[in-house]
């Protein structure tokens, strides 16, 4: 067999089945921020109606909506005229986005740009073949304050999002104030800093076979089981199984509430000192803390050295509907300082 044919065979030099867009403003420096961190086997795009914003974003591919109408200067907040915008130019976007396995779509919400492409593009993807994971920044209070029509964006979008269900981050601003001292860019990369973190693990979990395996197909027949869902992580000392579930369900950003008998994907990434006893350690702990679960899926992936870390992956699923912009109540987020 030559060169070409077992890097053809090992599935290597193939192209990526992963892909980040940013859409809108913040959107957009999110993807930015992601890239800077390193985004190996992912193709990163963004979609804006603001041409100056777009052609300083550092992506493979950038597409600019909505430019008879708007003249490439942004929307101005109006998210139906993104809608039209989005609808007219909906083909060629999918053209490019539906031919990958998963696709993380990133928006701050308040806008009109990302509050109308987060939803409308993610419910366009679910029709194909492609799984879209929508990622949205919901803004500071004080930004909603005395604006409705800010407001009304981000609940419409909101809306939106959970009635299409299946998995959904949605990361508040306001959880980032205890870092109010820092300058407010170092307070949104510390938040990007967690969303990078989101991102490779599950491309990790779905890309690289385990022991325990959990593939695209096993993800994708969990969730249309689950209802609304969301995606966690965390690492912790090996020697601390308990004290790496908290880490993973309380110490995120997001901002969500759960029913009372979640389901629950969980995926361990380890080295070969990696135990079932640290395995029963993490399912008992999970248990302890969201009750049991009405579906439970498990996967590990052990590398050949031992390792001092252990990473948990989990799709959590049985969100409550209109909960995201309330305060949570049974997963109490904090932040984990990142970097
Ligand atoms: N610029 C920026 N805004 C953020 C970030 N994270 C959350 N946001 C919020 O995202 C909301 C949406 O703002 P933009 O992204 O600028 O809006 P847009 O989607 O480009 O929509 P229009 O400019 O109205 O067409 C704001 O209210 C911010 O609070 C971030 O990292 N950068
Ligand atoms: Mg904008």
């Amino acid at each position: 067999m030559g060169d070409e044919e077992l890097e053809a065979w090992a599935g290597l030099g193939r192209e990526p089945a992963f892909a980040i867009v940013g859409l809108g403003g913040a959107g957009g420096d999110a993807v930015q921020d992601l890239i800077g961190l390193g985004s190996p086997g992912v193709r990163t795009f963004a979609v804006n109606t603001d041409q100056h914003h777009l052609v300083r974003m550092p992506v493979e591919q950038r597409i600019l909506i909505g430019e008879r109408r708007l003249r490439g200067r942004g929307s101005g907040g109006d998210r139906s005229i993104v809608l039209e915008a989005a609808q007219d130019s909906s083909e060629e976007i999918l053209r490019r986005l539906a031919r990958f396995e998963i696709v993380f779509l990133l928006a701050g919400l308040g806008g009109g740009t990302g509050s109308a492409l987060l939803p409308y593009l993610a419910s366009e993807l679910r029709k194909t073949e492609a799984l879209p994971i929508p990622v949205a920044f919901l803004p500071f209070e004080v930004e909603l304050e005395s604006n409705p029509e800010r407001r009304a964006n981000v609940d419409g979008a909101l809306a939106d999002l959970e009635k299409l269900g299946g998995l959904l981050l949605a990361l508040s601003n306001e959880k980032l104030r205890r870092f109010d001292a820092l300058p407010l860019h170092r307070v949104f990369q510390v938040r990007n800093a967690y969303v990078h973190s989101l991102v490779t693990s599950l491309v990790d979990m779905i890309e690289h076979p385990s022991q325990i395996n959990v593939d695209l197909a096993s993800l994708k027949s969990h969730l249309a089981e689950s209802g609304l869902s969301t995606l966690l992580y965390g690492e912790y000392h090996i020697s601390d199984p308990e004290r790496l579930v908290q880490q993973a369900l309380s110490e995120g950003l997001l901002d969500f509430a759960l029913d009372t008998s979640p389901s629950a994907l969980l995926h361990l990434d380890g080295g070969s000192n990696l135990s079932l006893r640290t395995l029963d350690r993490v399912v008992q702990a999970v248990r302890s803390r969201l009750g049991e679960p009405r579906r439970l899926l498990l996967g590990t992936r052990v590398r050949p050295e031992p390792r001092e870390v252990v990473r948990l992956t989990a799709v959590i699923g049985g969100l409550r509907s209109r909960s995201l912009a309330r305060t949570p109540r049974s997963l109490e987020p904090v932040i984990r300082s990142v970097g």
